[in-house]
Protein backbone atom coordinates (compact mmCIF):
# COMPACT_ATOMS: atom_id res chain seq x y z
CA UNK A 1 0.00 0.00 0.00
CA UNK A 2 1.17 3.43 -0.70
CA UNK A 3 2.71 5.13 2.43
CA UNK A 4 0.94 8.55 1.37
CA UNK A 5 -2.32 6.36 0.53
CA UNK A 6 -2.14 5.04 4.35
CA UNK A 7 -1.44 7.97 5.63
CA UNK A 8 -4.27 9.65 4.48
CA UNK A 9 -6.67 6.96 5.76
CA UNK A 10 -4.97 6.98 8.97
CA UNK A 11 -5.88 10.64 9.46
CA UNK A 12 -9.36 10.65 7.91
CA UNK A 13 -10.51 7.74 9.72
CA UNK A 14 -8.70 8.24 13.08
CA UNK A 15 -10.26 11.79 12.59
CA UNK A 16 -14.03 10.69 12.14
CA UNK A 17 -13.48 8.12 15.06
CA UNK A 18 -12.91 10.89 17.52
CA UNK A 19 -15.76 12.81 16.29
CA UNK A 20 -18.06 10.04 17.19
CA UNK A 21 -15.98 10.11 20.90
CA UNK A 22 -16.28 13.53 20.98
CA UNK A 23 -19.31 14.03 19.46
CA UNK A 24 -21.28 12.07 22.62
CA UNK A 25 -20.80 14.91 24.84
CA UNK A 26 -23.12 17.54 23.59
CA UNK A 27 -26.06 15.09 23.57
CA UNK A 28 -24.64 13.52 26.47
CA UNK A 29 -25.37 16.45 28.30
CA UNK A 30 -29.33 15.55 28.29
CA UNK A 31 -29.64 11.95 29.44
CA UNK A 32 -30.45 13.28 32.76
CA UNK A 33 -32.73 16.34 31.32
CA UNK A 34 -34.55 14.48 28.62
CA UNK A 35 -38.26 15.67 29.06
CA UNK A 36 -39.99 12.56 29.01
CA UNK A 37 -38.57 8.49 29.59
CA UNK A 38 -39.58 7.83 25.97
CA UNK A 39 -37.21 10.91 24.80
CA UNK A 40 -34.40 9.47 27.72
CA UNK A 41 -34.33 5.87 25.98
CA UNK A 42 -34.09 7.02 22.47
CA UNK A 43 -31.53 9.77 23.62
CA UNK A 44 -29.20 7.34 25.46
CA UNK A 45 -29.91 4.20 22.83
CA UNK A 46 -28.61 7.23 20.38
CA UNK A 47 -25.25 8.16 22.22
CA UNK A 48 -24.52 4.50 22.53
CA UNK A 49 -24.30 3.99 19.11
CA UNK A 50 -22.30 7.41 18.81
CA UNK A 51 -20.06 5.07 20.86
CA UNK A 52 -20.00 2.18 18.55
CA UNK A 53 -19.69 4.12 15.71
CA UNK A 54 -16.09 5.57 17.30
CA UNK A 55 -15.31 2.00 18.43
CA UNK A 56 -15.75 0.46 14.12
CA UNK A 57 -13.59 3.59 12.94
CA UNK A 58 -10.73 3.39 15.58
CA UNK A 59 -10.69 -0.82 14.29
CA UNK A 60 -10.93 0.19 10.65
CA UNK A 61 -7.74 2.96 11.25
CA UNK A 62 -5.87 0.09 13.60
CA UNK A 63 -5.70 -2.11 10.24
CA UNK A 64 -3.27 0.57 8.90
CA UNK A 65 -0.92 -0.07 11.28
CA UNK A 66 -1.64 2.85 14.01
CA UNK A 67 -2.51 1.50 17.73
CA UNK A 68 -5.27 2.45 19.52
CA UNK A 69 -3.27 4.58 21.98
CA UNK A 70 -1.37 6.36 19.35
CA UNK A 71 -4.36 7.59 18.17
CA UNK A 72 -5.93 8.80 21.33
CA UNK A 73 -2.75 10.16 22.27
CA UNK A 74 -3.33 12.49 18.78
CA UNK A 75 -6.67 13.24 19.90
CA UNK A 76 -5.36 14.28 23.32
CA UNK A 77 -2.42 16.33 22.88
CA UNK A 78 -4.16 18.24 20.23
CA UNK A 79 -2.41 16.62 17.32
CA UNK A 80 -5.40 15.03 15.83
CA UNK A 81 -8.27 16.99 14.70
CA UNK A 82 -12.57 16.15 15.28
CA UNK A 83 -15.31 17.95 13.92
CA UNK A 84 -15.75 21.49 14.32
CA UNK A 85 -19.16 21.15 15.23
CA UNK A 86 -18.80 19.49 18.37
CA UNK A 87 -17.26 22.58 20.13
CA UNK A 88 -20.28 24.34 20.01
CA UNK A 89 -22.98 23.73 23.97
CA UNK A 90 -25.70 21.95 23.51
CA UNK A 91 -27.93 25.22 25.50
CA UNK A 92 -32.06 23.92 25.31
CA UNK A 93 -33.69 20.57 24.70
CA UNK A 94 -33.96 21.76 21.06
CA UNK A 95 -30.37 21.69 20.95
CA UNK A 96 -31.00 17.90 20.81
CA UNK A 97 -33.25 18.00 17.64
CA UNK A 98 -31.42 20.24 15.65
CA UNK A 99 -27.99 17.80 16.33
CA UNK A 100 -30.25 15.17 15.55
CA UNK A 101 -31.51 16.49 12.29
CA UNK A 102 -28.69 18.82 10.77
CA UNK A 103 -25.50 17.31 12.46
CA UNK A 104 -26.17 13.78 12.15
CA UNK A 105 -28.12 15.03 8.98
CA UNK A 106 -24.82 16.31 7.76
CA UNK A 107 -23.14 13.43 8.62
CA UNK A 108 -25.32 11.30 6.66
CA UNK A 109 -24.58 13.04 3.49
CA UNK A 110 -20.64 13.31 3.74
CA UNK A 111 -21.31 9.11 5.09
CA UNK A 112 -23.39 7.39 2.76
CA UNK A 113 -20.46 7.80 -0.30
CA UNK A 114 -17.97 6.34 2.21
CA UNK A 115 -19.69 3.18 1.98
CA UNK A 116 -17.99 2.79 -1.52
CA UNK A 117 -14.29 4.66 -0.55
CA UNK A 118 -11.39 2.65 -1.88
CA UNK A 119 -10.50 0.98 1.59
CA UNK A 120 -12.76 -1.93 2.01
CA UNK A 121 -12.70 -1.80 6.39
CA UNK A 122 -13.65 2.01 6.37
CA UNK A 123 -16.14 1.14 3.55
CA UNK A 124 -17.78 -1.81 5.48
CA UNK A 125 -18.22 0.60 8.47
CA UNK A 126 -19.73 3.02 6.95
CA UNK A 127 -22.76 0.68 5.86
CA UNK A 128 -24.08 0.21 9.71
CA UNK A 129 -23.21 3.30 10.67
CA UNK A 130 -25.11 4.95 8.17
CA UNK A 131 -27.99 2.93 8.73
CA UNK A 132 -27.83 4.24 12.54
CA UNK A 133 -27.20 7.67 11.48
CA UNK A 134 -30.25 7.66 9.23
CA UNK A 135 -32.47 6.76 12.07
CA UNK A 136 -30.55 9.44 14.56
CA UNK A 137 -31.89 11.90 11.74
CA UNK A 138 -35.21 10.89 11.99
CA UNK A 139 -35.78 11.20 15.97
CA UNK A 140 -34.42 14.71 15.65
CA UNK A 141 -36.45 15.95 12.97
CA UNK A 142 -39.19 14.51 14.93
CA UNK A 143 -37.96 16.34 18.44
CA UNK A 144 -38.08 19.46 15.71
CA UNK A 145 -41.61 18.65 14.21
CA UNK A 146 -43.17 18.38 18.20
CA UNK A 147 -41.78 21.53 19.29
CA UNK A 148 -42.00 23.61 16.04
CA UNK A 149 -46.36 22.68 16.73
CA UNK A 150 -46.08 23.09 20.08
CA UNK A 151 -46.40 25.99 21.93
CA UNK A 152 -45.06 29.29 21.09
CA UNK A 153 -42.07 28.97 23.57
CA UNK A 154 -41.57 25.75 22.18
CA UNK A 155 -41.55 26.79 18.99
CA UNK A 156 -39.34 29.98 19.63
CA UNK A 157 -36.82 27.21 21.31
CA UNK A 158 -36.69 25.09 17.47
CA UNK A 159 -36.04 28.48 15.50
CA UNK A 160 -33.22 29.54 17.94
CA UNK A 161 -31.46 26.06 17.84
CA UNK A 162 -32.01 25.96 13.72
CA UNK A 163 -30.13 29.43 14.46
CA UNK A 164 -27.21 28.47 16.18
CA UNK A 165 -26.77 25.06 14.68
CA UNK A 166 -27.52 26.06 11.08
CA UNK A 167 -24.06 27.76 10.04
CA UNK A 168 -21.84 25.33 12.26
CA UNK A 169 -23.39 22.35 10.68
CA UNK A 170 -22.51 23.47 7.18
CA UNK A 171 -18.98 24.11 8.09
CA UNK A 172 -18.94 20.40 8.74
CA UNK A 173 -18.06 19.28 5.28
CA UNK A 174 -14.68 21.02 5.62
CA UNK A 175 -13.41 24.26 3.63
CA UNK A 176 -14.17 25.21 0.04
CA UNK A 177 -13.16 23.26 -2.74
CA UNK A 178 -10.42 25.77 -3.58
CA UNK A 179 -8.98 25.72 -0.16
CA UNK A 180 -8.81 21.84 0.67
CA UNK A 181 -5.69 20.80 0.98
CA UNK A 182 -6.43 17.10 0.38
CA UNK A 183 -9.54 16.96 -1.59
CA UNK A 184 -8.17 16.57 -5.02
CA UNK A 185 -5.72 13.79 -4.00
CA UNK A 186 -8.60 12.03 -2.04
CA UNK A 187 -10.26 12.32 -5.07
CA UNK A 188 -7.91 10.12 -7.40
CA UNK A 189 -7.22 7.32 -4.80
CA UNK A 190 -11.51 7.28 -4.03
CA UNK A 191 -10.94 8.07 -0.71
CA UNK A 192 -13.45 10.71 -1.02
CA UNK A 193 -16.55 9.95 -3.67
CA UNK A 194 -17.44 13.61 -3.50
CA UNK A 195 -15.81 16.99 -2.70
CA UNK A 196 -16.50 19.30 0.05
CA UNK A 197 -19.22 21.59 -1.81
CA UNK A 198 -20.84 18.92 -3.60
CA UNK A 199 -21.76 17.69 -0.65
CA UNK A 200 -22.81 21.09 1.26
CA UNK A 201 -24.59 21.87 -1.56
CA UNK A 202 -26.74 18.68 -1.68
CA UNK A 203 -26.96 18.83 2.25
CA UNK A 204 -28.63 22.54 1.68
CA UNK A 205 -31.04 21.29 -1.11
CA UNK A 206 -32.48 18.58 0.96
CA UNK A 207 -32.60 20.51 4.14
CA UNK A 208 -33.96 23.91 3.57
CA UNK A 209 -37.57 22.04 2.30
CA UNK A 210 -37.58 20.31 5.68
CA UNK A 211 -37.11 23.54 7.53
CA UNK A 212 -39.88 24.90 5.64
CA UNK A 213 -42.37 22.16 6.79
CA UNK A 214 -40.99 22.62 10.14
CA UNK A 215 -42.00 26.11 9.44
CA UNK A 216 -39.11 27.48 10.72
CA UNK A 217 -36.60 29.77 9.00
CA UNK A 218 -33.33 29.29 7.83
CA UNK A 219 -30.95 31.98 9.08
CA UNK A 220 -29.47 32.95 5.46
CA UNK A 221 -30.85 35.96 4.28
CA UNK A 222 -29.18 34.87 0.81
CA UNK A 223 -30.95 31.69 0.38
CA UNK A 224 -32.49 31.40 -2.63
CA UNK A 225 -33.55 28.70 -5.02
CA UNK A 226 -31.61 29.00 -8.26
CA UNK A 227 -33.80 27.26 -11.28
CA UNK A 228 -31.19 27.16 -13.55
CA UNK A 229 -28.65 24.91 -10.99
CA UNK A 230 -31.36 23.15 -9.80
CA UNK A 231 -30.26 24.30 -6.27
CA UNK A 232 -30.40 27.16 -3.55
CA UNK A 233 -27.70 29.76 -3.56
CA UNK A 234 -26.54 30.66 -0.05
CA UNK A 235 -24.86 33.09 1.89
CA UNK A 236 -20.90 33.40 2.48
CA UNK A 237 -19.82 30.36 5.57
CA UNK A 238 -18.15 32.62 7.91
CA UNK A 239 -14.68 30.19 7.43
CA UNK A 240 -12.39 32.81 10.34
CA UNK A 241 -15.08 31.41 12.69
CA UNK A 242 -14.44 27.26 10.92
CA UNK A 243 -10.38 28.14 11.71
CA UNK A 244 -10.76 29.16 14.84
CA UNK A 245 -12.72 26.53 15.95
CA UNK A 246 -10.67 23.89 14.16
CA UNK A 247 -7.46 25.68 15.74
CA UNK A 248 -8.80 24.48 19.17
CA UNK A 249 -10.83 27.91 19.77
CA UNK A 250 -14.25 26.92 19.45
CA UNK A 251 -16.55 27.68 22.57
CA UNK A 252 -16.38 24.78 24.41
CA UNK A 253 -13.30 23.44 23.13
CA UNK A 254 -11.40 23.05 26.40
CA UNK A 255 -14.34 21.59 28.23
CA UNK A 256 -14.35 18.92 25.46
CA UNK A 257 -10.59 17.99 25.48
CA UNK A 258 -10.97 18.24 29.31
CA UNK A 259 -13.80 15.57 29.42
CA UNK A 260 -12.74 13.23 27.53
CA UNK A 261 -9.23 13.30 28.89
CA UNK A 262 -10.68 12.86 32.44
CA UNK A 263 -12.37 9.59 30.86
CA UNK A 264 -9.83 8.41 29.49
CA UNK A 265 -7.55 8.66 33.12
CA UNK A 266 -10.78 7.56 35.57
CA UNK A 267 -11.04 4.41 32.91
CA UNK A 268 -7.09 3.12 33.24
CA UNK A 269 -8.70 0.73 35.71
CA UNK A 270 -11.07 -0.75 33.23
CA UNK A 271 -8.59 -1.32 30.99
CA UNK A 272 -5.60 -2.50 33.29
CA UNK A 273 -8.41 -5.03 34.71
CA UNK A 274 -9.45 -6.14 31.37
CA UNK A 275 -5.78 -6.84 30.34
CA UNK A 276 -5.19 -8.93 33.58
CA UNK A 277 -7.86 -11.38 32.94
CA UNK A 278 -7.08 -11.59 29.12
CA UNK A 279 -3.50 -12.45 30.44
CA UNK A 280 -4.73 -14.66 33.20
CA UNK A 281 -6.89 -16.58 30.97
CA UNK A 282 -4.36 -16.94 28.45
CA UNK A 283 -1.45 -18.33 31.24
CA UNK A 284 -4.61 -20.56 32.09
CA UNK A 285 -5.03 -21.92 28.44
CA UNK A 286 -1.33 -22.36 27.70
CA UNK A 287 -0.84 -24.77 30.89
N1 LIG B 1 -13.77 19.93 11.62
O1 LIG B 1 -8.51 19.22 3.00
P1 LIG B 1 -9.74 19.09 3.85
C1 LIG B 1 -20.71 12.80 13.08
C2 LIG B 1 -9.70 19.82 8.56
S1 LIG B 1 -19.24 12.37 12.38
C3 LIG B 1 -12.48 19.82 11.93
O2 LIG B 1 -11.02 19.35 3.20
P2 LIG B 1 -10.36 16.30 4.22
C4 LIG B 1 -21.55 11.73 13.70
C5 LIG B 1 -9.21 18.56 7.85
O3 LIG B 1 -9.13 17.49 8.78
C6 LIG B 1 -18.53 13.93 11.89
N2 LIG B 1 -11.49 19.78 11.00
O4 LIG B 1 -9.70 17.69 4.62
C7 LIG B 1 -22.20 12.23 14.90
C8 LIG B 1 -7.87 19.01 7.34
O5 LIG B 1 -6.90 19.02 8.39
P3 LIG B 1 -5.79 17.83 8.53
C9 LIG B 1 -17.18 13.71 11.36
C10 LIG B 1 -11.88 19.84 9.72
O6 LIG B 1 -9.99 15.30 5.24
C11 LIG B 1 -23.36 12.99 14.81
C12 LIG B 1 -8.13 20.48 7.01
O7 LIG B 1 -9.25 20.89 7.74
N3 LIG B 1 -17.26 13.12 10.04
O8 LIG B 1 -21.00 13.94 13.05
C13 LIG B 1 -13.21 19.93 9.32
O9 LIG B 1 -10.10 15.96 2.79
C14 LIG B 1 -23.99 13.48 15.94
C15 LIG B 1 -8.35 20.69 5.53
O10 LIG B 1 -9.60 20.10 5.10
C16 LIG B 1 -16.14 12.71 9.41
O11 LIG B 1 -15.06 12.79 9.92
C17 LIG B 1 -14.19 19.97 10.33
N4 LIG B 1 -15.50 20.09 10.06
O12 LIG B 1 -11.94 16.60 4.32
C18 LIG B 1 -21.69 11.95 16.14
C19 LIG B 1 -16.37 12.11 8.03
N5 LIG B 1 -13.26 19.97 7.97
O13 LIG B 1 -6.53 16.58 8.84
C20 LIG B 1 -22.31 12.42 17.31
C21 LIG B 1 -15.10 11.66 7.39
C22 LIG B 1 -11.98 19.91 7.53
O14 LIG B 1 -5.12 17.75 7.19
C23 LIG B 1 -23.48 13.18 17.20
N6 LIG B 1 -14.21 12.73 7.04
N7 LIG B 1 -11.16 19.84 8.59
O15 LIG B 1 -4.91 18.28 9.62
C24 LIG B 1 -14.27 13.43 5.88
O16 LIG B 1 -15.14 13.20 5.04
C25 LIG B 1 -13.22 14.47 5.63
O17 LIG B 1 -12.13 14.22 6.49
C26 LIG B 1 -13.72 15.94 5.82
C27 LIG B 1 -12.53 16.89 5.59
C28 LIG B 1 -14.79 16.24 4.78
C29 LIG B 1 -14.26 16.17 7.23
Amino acid sequence: MPEAYRRTLTRQISQHAHSEIVGMLPEGNWITRAPSLRRKAILLAKVQDEAGHGLYLYCAAETLGTSREEMIEALHSGKAKYSTIFNYPTLTWADIGAIGWLVDGAAIMNQVPLQRTSYGPYARAMVRVCKEESFHQRQGYEIMLALANGTAEQKRMAQDALNRWWWPSLMMFGPPDADSPNTAQSMRWRIKRETNDELRQKFVDITVPQADFLGLEVPDSDLKWNEEKGGYDFGEIDWEEFYAVVRGEGPVAKERMKARRDAWENGAWVREAAAAHEAKHRARKAA
